[in-house]
């Protein structure tokens, strides 16, 4: 039975009133007179989470008979976005919540501003683990999202004459009310030093790892609610700190800097997230963080194993562990260390377990993104990996030669080892042996999984491979951040939509219905004048609400093309400047995301986009018709002020690049019509939501590849297409301002390279952006395809992802049965 806590869980407004003034006083020491908005903030965060936690302590502290299967989704980053007004949400408290601070005079979207976001992740993927781990929890499975807890996550970004900046991210700094430190759990993680051979009692052949250096992992456990649910999911982080002994005799003998530098070492190992997307660089420090915490967190899987009463040779029957792409997979040859070197199982049994615990997500095909460790470096950092590795990596291809015999070259191909050169770890290639399942995050994307980087491993395999498309949480991008959009569905749809998002279908008898057509319209342009006000206030760009926003936000990154984008604004400018009247509808053009510190070419795109903005956003010939605004520090927190704004979600990567995107769904969930190539699941958001309401172009993947192997010659394009022409002499000419050179190294780089075939679709798409001025121009067309997008997106909810991982891949039930 739970205990009674019903003096901290109450839910009537008054009971909420007490608890947050109790918290006030009794946890943070102050007098309700003398709190700031920040207090209140941790106050109002501390009641909350008494509710949650409870819910925590009911749904894992309960010893069943047969203890469910758990998840263990293991991912170097999750991007949660701020906390509170989402669990207010699932636990279905936000108007009570704010009635009992209203009678204190308390405004609660204030102390919803006061909170940080913990940015402990780069983009898609760690925003793709946080929505899986709501959708866990709303589903109710039980499970563990197992990280890193960075002390300093993806750096805040400023604008600074028109350039990126980046500011270090101090989440930590005001006190974080929401994770609970686990002393208890603490385990310890070792690195470098030698092996030794042994033989156990039995006669038998035994290695152990002496590391030179060990490491102390500290849980950090933040509780993350379900919707409408009793379950919640854990997101656990560790942190590194040093061992009590660090050096104890460095110290004793007076050497304090040297007993000092370990003390920093370790600490070090957590402190920093890299700020790297899609591009690898051999770090030490980065493979030093993907073994501690996969170690980590094995270990303490084995430790609640045990608590359990059950033993390692039970592993694979208590936990599914998800890989979230490779940066963990290095748990592959931690796990055989841990069965065979610590408890003692036999290699065969040890391997069994193994393969059947462990299932891989790969996000990626971009060659410089998919990771592999010069063999030297693994070997020095983890020598007693390195071995089982090659241990694996020799039986695999013992079983290769016998079922291919004399075909040598399959054996290069398949190596865990990469032998053309310097030799190398290829993580994907572990993980993919050491898994029963291997999946994409589109169906596009997991057949080129299994056309490209794995395609030898399909051949052999083909029953491993599957897809499950991403999906992201409809609680946090619909019910929170578009409650104006909510209230409409919920009277269109019924009140259960968030829960079970295919019943947004109801919607689609709507679309013919012209009064609530203009209900429709009135949401976004309240929705738009709201995000306007919030640009007037960062950027001092004033923007016309009623002009057609078109949004490209996500990270910074050439084969996403915003310079794509912008190529198509600044002709559109040019054909203004020519001919004042041409029949141009007013768009205001805004981009947002973080560019890689080291990524040069991202930061020049952000600084033409800037330079377009001051150049056009002004020019009395413009008129206000065309704006242009780069939005700073893209996060979850401004993402929600954006996707529910979007007219027009510009989806336009070079096709097969991107694996699935998920700020494609969110804006075509709240309304938006997509401008996309057919990649990722672009390709399925248009099946779902009908071609005619989705505006297609450019090359498809077949013709990209087509096109890579022919070559290509971008000057041609340029030679050839007048526009284009004129567009990049333009720029090339300094009229962006800076003088003539400063963008010289990105029109290089398209004239004489172009490896994402921007030149090569600019025409198709200048055609396509015709298209969508012309649907523009007819309000109430446009309005029929916004909700038919709406209405037609109900499978892209995580929690329909969630379900197929649940059945398909882990083989657990979900305690809530489907819709
Ligand atoms: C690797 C090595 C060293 C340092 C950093 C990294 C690293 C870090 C993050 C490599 C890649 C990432 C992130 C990748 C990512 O966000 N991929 C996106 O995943 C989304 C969820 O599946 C997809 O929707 C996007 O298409 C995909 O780009």
């Amino acid at each position: 039975k739970s205990p009674n806590t019903s003096l901290r869980t109450g839910t009537k407004a008054a009971e909420i009133r007490q608890a947050f003034l109790d918290h006030l006083t009794c946890s943070l020491g102050r007098l309700p007179a003398y709190a700031s908005a920040h207090d209140h903030y941790l106050a109002l965060a501390l009641t909350v989470r008494d509710h949650v936690v409870h819910l925590g302590v009911s749904s894992f502290g309960g010893k069943e008979s047969k203890p469910q299967r758990r998840v263990a989704y293991l991912s170097a980053e999750f991007l949660p976005g701020p906390h509170l007004a989402n669990h207010l949400l699932n636990l279905g408290l936000s108007e009570t919540a704010r009635k009992a601070l209203a009678s204190l005079d308390i405004d609660l979207d204030a102390v919803l501003e006061q909170e940080e976001e913990p940015g402990l992740g780069n983009g898609g993927l760690g925003r793709l683990a946080s929505c899986y781990l709501d959708s866990l929890a709303t589903v109710g499975v039980q499970s563990i999202g197992y990280g890193i807890r960075y002390e300093f996550g993806i750096f805040d970004q400023q604008i600074r004459d028109g350039w990126q900046v980046e500011i270090t991210d101090k989440w930590l700094h005001g006190g974080n009310p929401w994770e609970i430190h686990r002393p208890g759990a603490a385990r310890d993680v070792g690195f470098g030093g030698h092996t030794e051979s042994w033989t156990d009692d039995f006669g038998r052949h035994r290695v152990r790892w002496l590391p030179a250096i060990t490491v102390r992992g500290e849980a950090y456990d933040t509780p993350i609610s379900g919707y409408n649910s009793d379950h919640i999911a854990l997101m656990r982080l560790w942190k590194s700190e040093a061992t009590e002994s660090f050096d104890f005799e460095a110290f004793n003998h007076g050497n304090y800097d040297r007993a000092v530098e370990q003390k920093v070492d370790s600490e070090n190992l957590s402190k920093v997230l890299y700020p790297n997307d899609s591009f690898r660089h051999g770090k030490e420090l980065r493979l030093k963080q993907q073994f501690f915490f996969s170690s980590c967190s094995l270990q303490d899987m084995l430790r609640i194993l045990e608590m359990q009463g059950a033993g390692p040779e039970n592993f694979h029957e208590h936990w599914a562990v998800q890989l979230n792409d490779t940066h963990p997979a290095v748990a592959v040859a931690e796990l055989m260390r841990l069965l065979i070197d610590v408890h003692l199982l036999a290699w065969d049994q040890a391997w069994e377990i193994t393969r059947a615990t462990f299932s891989y997500t790969n996000h990626t095909l971009l060659p410089e993104a998919l990771e592999k460790w010069p063999i030297d470096l693994f070997g020095e950092l983890l020598p007693r990996h390195l071995e089982i590795i090659l241990e694996i990596n020799a039986r695999f291809l013992d079983e290769v030669r016998a079922a291919f015999p004399g075909e040598d070259w399959r054996i290069a191909r398949l190596s865990i080892i990469d032998e053309n050169g310097p030799r190398y770890v290829r993580m994907a290639h572990l993980a993919c042996v050491g898994s029963h399942t291997v999946n994409g995050v589109a169906e596009l994307h997991s057949e080129l999984v299994k056309q490209t980087v794995l395609a030898d491993f399909a051949e052999i395999w083909p029953e491993k491979f599957t897809n499950v498309t991403n999906g992201v949480t409809p609680r946090r991008f619909v019910a929170l951040a578009n409650p104006g959009l909510s209230t409409l569905l919920s009277k269109a749809a019924g009140k259960t939509w968030p829960g079970k998002l295919s019943k947004l279908s109801k919607l689609e008898a709507l679309a013919d219905d012209a009064e609530f057509r203009a209900k429709w319209r009135q949401v976004k342009l309240a929705n738009k004048s709201r995000l306007a006000e919030l640009i007037t206030e960062r950027t001092g760009i004033l923007t016309d609400p009623t002009s057609l926003f078109d949004v490209q936000v996500k990270r910074i990154h050439e084969y996403k093309r915003q310079h794509l984008n912008l190529l198509h604004i600044l002709s559109l400018y040019l054909k203004i400047k020519r001919d004042p009247t041409a029949d141009i509808p007013a768009r205001t053009f805004i981009f947002g995301g973080k560019a890689a510190p080291g990524y040069f070419l991202a930061k020049q795109i952000i600084r033409i986009s800037t330079a377009a903005g001051e150049l056009i956003n002004d020019d009395p010939d413009i008129a206000g018709r065309l704006k242009v605004v780069f939005f700073p520090d893209f996060n979850v927190r401004n993402a929600q002020y954006v996707y529910p704004a979007a007219d027009l979600s510009e989806q336009i990567s070079m096709a097969g690049m991107e694996a699935s995107g998920t700020g494609n769904m969110k804006m075509s969930l709240n309304g938006a019509l997509t401008i996309g190539t057919l990649d990722g699941a672009n390709v399925e958001i248009r099946e779902a939501v009908g071609e005619e309401n989705f505006f297609l172009f450019g090359l498809t993947a077949d013709e990209v590849s087509e096109v890579e192997v022919c070559g290509h010659h971008p000057r041609q394009h340029y030679e050839s297409d007048t526009e284009l022409r004129e567009t990049i002499d333009f720029i090339a000419s300094g009229a962006l301002g800076g003088g003539s050179g400063l963008f010289q190294p990105l029109i290089a780089n398209l004239l004489e390279h172009d490896p994402y075939l921007v030149l090569a679709d600019f025409r198709a798409y200048g055609e396509a952006q015709q298209r969508v001025s012309e649907l523009w121009t007819n309000p109430e067309d446009w309005a029929r395809a916004s909700i038919l997008n709406t209405a037609r997106m109900g499978k892209f909810s995580s929690d329909r992802s969630i379900r197929e991982y649940c059945q398909r891949i882990w083989k657990v039930k979900p305690g809530k049965p489907s819709e």
